[in-house]
């Protein structure tokens, strides 16, 4: 017999969670009471909770596992809404729970008391109210799986404070299955649509593999990899497939879109097929739909059905998990007989030849290395972090500029090796999801680019990693204003800068000395190197990287809104 208090914690235990990322507060007591009794959940406490649900984001994308959180009612449940939602768009599995005022309270504009279901329902995949304390670890078990089945996502339970009391005990019953009636959460892939798919890609020319993030979250890399290398594919992956497939590989064309490569953009403009698998044909990818890739086939896998034909069209679509599918379409292969590989990988000579003749005319836009005491451009930065990393770090970024330089210039080799806000673009991400991604897996290194907008949005969880010892390397793009505003308002806003200057940024230095950290400072390209063997020397260590980068280094590629996916501003003075 247990508590409602004890049951919620027994059944996180129950159902593996390691980690809780979590603040307390009235409503949340019983609970955090019942933590206090045991030591298989450890808890994590944050500085703010927006901070614990992108921990337990970055924890879930870097381990594949669900983030969980607990919060106290009212305000401690709505600092949770923008982590909820940046969860949502990108489908990362998280449960969140939140306490609430007593039942016979609510409704009554109790101390605290918010209608979190209400607030959350557009941006939750599901959620909870718990009406019996019986009922908590049947409904646990259900919001762990719904939270981390199909196309994964954030779920909310809501726990009135009288259903957590102490002193009331009841049976604890911990379901052998999940029984949901109108939950489907996966379908099997219809085998005439896969059929389909596979003949339009053999009979394809120009065809390009597009990724998304549902390759990564269905653990279906390998797979997708395998599946390029036999047919030779070009392969582009969104920003949220990032890693699904080697970035450093010849194959590899890097990511389309707004800020994507010349190449990844051209060779999807151009294509005849699009074979999507996973990614949702964001509009920061397609530029403007109507425009979008007008030779091309679709094909569009996904294990959401309400996010095929959502933005673009598909000709054939697929109901089905990225890992299934590609099960499926490897069988397909292995029916074909080795010569007719090797004929489709001839008949991609001329496609390859023009992709690479692009991605070589592309280089001229490179970027040149600042020398000597001029700042560092912050695309150098980038290459710096992944010469002394190996390129084999966790990489995680907030928003802004320097989150597409990261995109860009650290090319990863692995799922689970990127983790960016891409769907809500919180500034504020992050830190806290880099802590979350250093806790679940504390043996690799972990980068967080961040600018000095976004850093001062969560910096207060400098306390979390020095209460706990989570030694993540901080590096900081710091180009006194914020950036990717700054770009625009001088595109499109003839330079009028509102609001955009940061005229005041505080000494990292002493913040980070005021929390027990170093800080390093760099403001000229020649002591990058040593400033960076310094940061990086003990694994162990919390270091910050405040540089100083050249202001004026915009982000280019940048397509031409409302153009098609190749109408593109590669330079300051040239478009495409
Ligand atoms: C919470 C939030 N507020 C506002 C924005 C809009 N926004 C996008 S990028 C950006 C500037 C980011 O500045 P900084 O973090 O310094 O990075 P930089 O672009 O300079 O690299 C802003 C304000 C946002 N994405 N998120």
């Amino acid at each position: 017999m247990l508590s409602g208090a004890d049951m919620v914690v027994r059944a996180l235990a129950d159902e593996g969670v390691e980690y809780l990322f979590g603040y307390p507060g009235g409503a949340a007591l019983h609970i955090y009471d019942a933590l206090h009794r045991q030591d298989r959940v450890k808890h994590i406490l944050v500085r703010h909770e927006q901070g614990a649900t992108h921990m337990a984001d970055g924890y879930a994308r870097a381990t594949g596992k669900t983030g969980a959180v607990l919060v106290t009612s009212g305000p401690g449940a709505t600092n949770t809404i923008t982590g909820i939602a940046t969860a949502y768009m990108d489908s990362i599995p998280m449960v969140v729970l939140c306490g609430q005022v007593a039942s016979h309270l609510i409704g009554e504009d109790a101390f605290q008391e918010t209608d979190i279901i209400g607030v959350t329902r557009p941006i939750v995949k599901h959620s909870f109210t718990v009406h019996h304390p019986s009922e908590i670890p049947g409904i646990i078990r259900k919001a762990f799986y719904i939270a981390s089945s199909g196309r994964p996502g954030p779920v909310v339970i809501d726990i009135p404070k009288d259903m957590t009391a102490i002193d009331k005990t009841f049976e604890y019953v911990w379901p052998s299955s999940v029984d949901l009636r109108s939950y489907q959460a996966t379908v099997r892939p219809h085998g005439g649509q896969v059929r389909k798919a596979f003949s339009a890609l053999l009979e394809a020319r120009r065809p390009v593999l597009f990724a998304g993030g549902g390759v990564i979250s269905g653990n279906a890399g390998e797979a997708l990899t395998a599946f390029a290398r036999r047919f030779d594919l070009p392969v582009t992956t969104s920003l949220m497939g990032i890693g699904a497939f080697p970035g450093k590989d010849r194959q590899s064309l890097g990511w389309p879109g707004m800020h994507g490569s010349v190449e990844a953009n051209t060779a999807m403009h151009e294509a005849d097929l699009i074979f999507c698998i996973g990614a949702r044909f964001d509009d920061r990818v397609t530029n403007n739909v109507r425009k979008f890739c007008p030779d091309a086939t679709i094909v569009h896998v996904d294990i959401d059905p309400s996010a095929i034909s959502k933005t673009v069209v598909a000709d054939i679509p697929i109901v089905g998990s990225a890992s299934d599918v590609l099960a499926e379409l490897s069988r397909l292969a292995d029916e074909q007989k080795g010569r007719a590989l090797d004929d489709y990988r001839q008949a991609l000579a001329p496609w390859w030849a023009h992709i690479d003749d692009v991605r070589q005319q592309s280089t001229k836009w490179r970027y040149t290395p600042a020398t000597g005491d001029a700042q560092p451009k912050p695309q150098q930065v980038v290459e710096a972090v992944y010469n002394i990393t190996e390129g084999k770090a966790i990489v995680v970024t907030d928003v802004g500029q320097h989150q597409m330089f990261a995109a860009q210039y650290y090319p990863c080799e692995r799922p689970r090796q990127f983790l960016t806000s891409g769907g809500l673009g919180t500034m504020g991400y992050g830190f806290p999801a880099g802590i979350g991604a250093k806790v679940g897996c504390p043996d690799q290194t972990v980068v967080v680019f961040t600018g000095e907008g976004s850093f001062q949005m969560m910096m207060q969880e400098f306390g979390t990693c020095r209460q706990y010892d989570i030694p993540v390397k901080i590096v900081a793009l710091n180009n006194s204003f914020l950036g990717m505003v700054h770009q625009w308002q001088g595109m499109f806003y003839d330079g009028r800068y509102s609001e955009s200057l940061m005229q005041t940024t505080p000494d990292f230095d002493l913040i980070c000395r005021a929390y027990g950290f170093r800080a390093i400072k760099v403001t000229r390209a020649d002591e990058l190197e040593a400033a960076l063997e310094d940061a990086f020397r003990d694994p162990n260590e919390l270091v910050m990287l405040d540089i100083a980068v050249e202001p004026s280094e915009q982000v280019y590629p940048m397509q031409i809104p409302g153009g098609a996916m190749n109408e593109m501003r590669v330079s300051d003075t040239e478009v495409v």
